[in-house]
């Protein structure tokens, strides 16, 4: 990796997440890349934020955004954007807070982001894979990126994973402010602007791991916005 792409930012969006931040933040700032890591807390009743704030005056590659209230994975990483673009990093990662996603692949994942502009720790590319995952999330995993890469004609096999590296020119390549998605089907609307600006798109395995501690947040609320917004994105792609 050359000199002028080791600004590296790691986002992380928590909501009651206090059991696994400060492992989680520990082990992404032991990382030979030296990344600055931007927590984005939305008010967690647990006391995640209260957490992240003790953990960043002990560390000061550690920022901590706060949003008053759940306002929504998408513009959580919209806001860790911002953040980053702002201090300058040149490769901006994004990561779950529960290990589902590992520290260990970071640098594979930065890595990689020199030849792509959009990087996907993937579990669907040989060598990848999920793990101690229950029997319906695996279906409804399968099953959304079936939908989304069938109807948006998208070419990646893990269109719905939130382990990703984007370099800088590709977030400042999208307006952000026309995002339409709040939620997690961010996802797979980031993916399709990406691919719909002809970003060179790649994915490196990963194996994903059920989350350590806590519940997921994902709810029937929001897979039915993810249809919405897949349906939403595929009559864009259609009327060309
Ligand atoms: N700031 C913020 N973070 C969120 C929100 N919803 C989920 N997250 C975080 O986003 C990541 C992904 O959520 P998770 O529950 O692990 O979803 P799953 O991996 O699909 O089960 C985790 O780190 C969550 O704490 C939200 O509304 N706001
Ligand atoms: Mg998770």
């Amino acid at each position: 990796m050359s000199k002028a792409t080791r600004d590296i930012a790691v986002v992380v969006p928590t909501y009651n997440e206090r059991d696994n931040l400060e492992p989680l933040a520990r082990e992404v700032l032991a990382s030979p890349l030296r990344p600055r890591l931007i927590v984005v807390d939305d008010h967690s009743p647990d006391g995640t934020g209260r957490l992240a704030e003790e953990l960043a005056r002990r560390n000061s590659h550690l920022r901590v955004i706060h949003r008053p209230l759940k306002l929504g994975l998408g513009t959580a990483y919209i806001a860790g954007f911002r953040r980053a673009l702002d201090e300058g990093a040149q490769r901006i990662v994004t990561m779950d807070a529960d290990f589902s996603h590992h520290p260990r692949y970071l640098t594979a994942l930065v890595e990689s982001s020199d030849r792509w502009g959009l990087v996907i720790g993937s579990r669907y590319v040989p060598g990848g894979g999920a793990l101690n995952c229950g029997l319906g999330r695996r279906v409804l995993s399968r099953s959304a990126n079936l939908f989304a890469r069938t109807m948006l004609g998208l070419r990646v096999q893990d269109c719905t994973a939130g382990f990703r590296c984007y370099r800088r020119e590709v977030l400042e390549s999208i307006d952000l402010d026309h995002i339409f998605s709040d939620g997690y089907s961010f996802l797979i609307e980031m993916l399709y602007n990406c691919q719909q600006l002809d970003w060179p798109i790649g994915e490196i395995p990963i194996l994903f791991e059920d989350r350590r501690q806590g519940k997921s947040k994902i709810s029937r609320a929001e897979i039915g916005k993810a249809l919405m917004t897949v349906l939403r994105l595929s009559l864009h792609r259609f009327r060309g």
